[in-house]
């Protein structure tokens, strides 16, 4: 059958571009300057975001994949034989083989990603390490309701959503997302997912602000995407990195700060900014368990077990179909 999503119809390079340079230009329209932040993940980008995950400063991806090394058999036990595993932006689906190692008895593993050199590579990998395994790419964003294979359809589903990629949404928009990952998985459908936890704030400002400089240039990368793909004259020497715990919200903020009164041409337009004028190009939300099981419960999940480290850094929450 045919996945009906926007980026498979819309593959030819023209099309892409033009959502890329509508959004950009949408985005530096505003009063407070925006990005999206899905932008940052050029091969550069997704290059530096790896390196990101090595930082000593950078605890998410270390933290949860210890979480999910420790208690994947507990995380899995929702799963009958025969059941499906159906992942939301698997990526490289490196955190995924943990569950796989588990799961000897799966039907299927149905992985879902924009990218489809990462789902070639990661199908390959699996192919060596799971022969026998039914692997199922999607090329598709996961944002959009995803139609699974007709034959799956009425399997039973676990879903898998680690490395806190909840956290880029404004709670509104969470919550939108946790009803359509209901809809994918139903009927009596179950989901993991990785959730970062709120805490000390200078500790989080480090892991967005790294000694060694790394999340500074992964932000400013975007720029440099603008600049190759858009044909922008954005001079990255006149940006800088910022990174702010803003506790209201209670999220990272990554910003883009003009050191000087300049302006950018784009496409035809002209972008000004003041001295000290910042693109917001990311948020990062911090949920407590509590919070989060709220999240989950206004998108009609019942949040059942959670799993946290020692240094409560971070949460793994166990949601079913309410
Ligand atoms: C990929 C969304 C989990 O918010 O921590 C890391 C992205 N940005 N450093 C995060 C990111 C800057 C990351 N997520």
């Amino acid at each position: 059958m045919l996945y009906p999503n926007m980026r498979e119809l819309l593959s030819e390079r023209f099309a892409l571009d033009d959502e890329f340079a509508s959004a950009v230009i949408g985005g530096l329209s505003r009063p407070q300057k925006t990005l999206p932040c899905r932008f940052f993940y050029d091969a550069r980008g997704s290059e530096l975001f790896e390196e990101i995950t090595r930082l000593p400063e950078y605890y998410p991806t270390r933290t949860e994949t210890a979480i999910l090394k420790a208690h994947a058999l507990d995380m899995i036990d929702g799963l009958p034989d025969g059941g499906v595993l159906v992942e939301f932006g698997s990526g490289s689906s490196l955190k995924t083989e943990i569950l796989l190692q588990q799961l000897p008895q799966l039907c299927a593993y149905v992985m879902i990603d924009v990218s489809q050199a990462a789902l070639a590579g990661a199908k390959q990998r699996l192919a060596r390490r799971f022969p026998a395994l039914d692997v199922r790419p999607i090329v598709g964003d996961f944002s959009f309701p995803v139609g699974l294979p007709d034959d799956l359809r009425a399997r039973a589903k676990l879903g898998f959503f680690p490395g806190s990629t909840i956290g880029n949404l404004t709670p509104v928009e969470a919550v939108h997302l946790l009803r359509v990952f209901r809809t994918a998985l139903a009927p009596h459908g179950r989901l993991i997912i990785g959730a970062d936890l709120k805490k000390d704030a200078r500790r989080l400002v480090l892991a967005y602000d790294d000694r060694a400089g790394v999340t500074a240039a992964f932000n400013l990368n975007v720029l440099a995407r603008i600049n190759r793909e858009l044909g922008a004259d954005f001079d990255l020497a006149a940006f800088r990195h910022e990174a702010i715990y803003n506790p209201r919200h209670g999220r990272i903020e990554m910003h883009l700060v003009s050191q000087a009164e300049q302006s950018v041409s784009l496409r035809g337009q002209r972008f000004s900014f003041q001295a000290g004028e910042t693109i917001h190009t990311e948020n990062s939300y911090k949920y407590s368990i509590d919070q989060f099981q709220q999240l989950a419960r206004s998108a009609d999940w019942l949040a059942q077990r959670v799993w946290t480290d020692d240094n409560a850094l971070f949460s793994v929450h166990e949601l079913v179909a309410g």
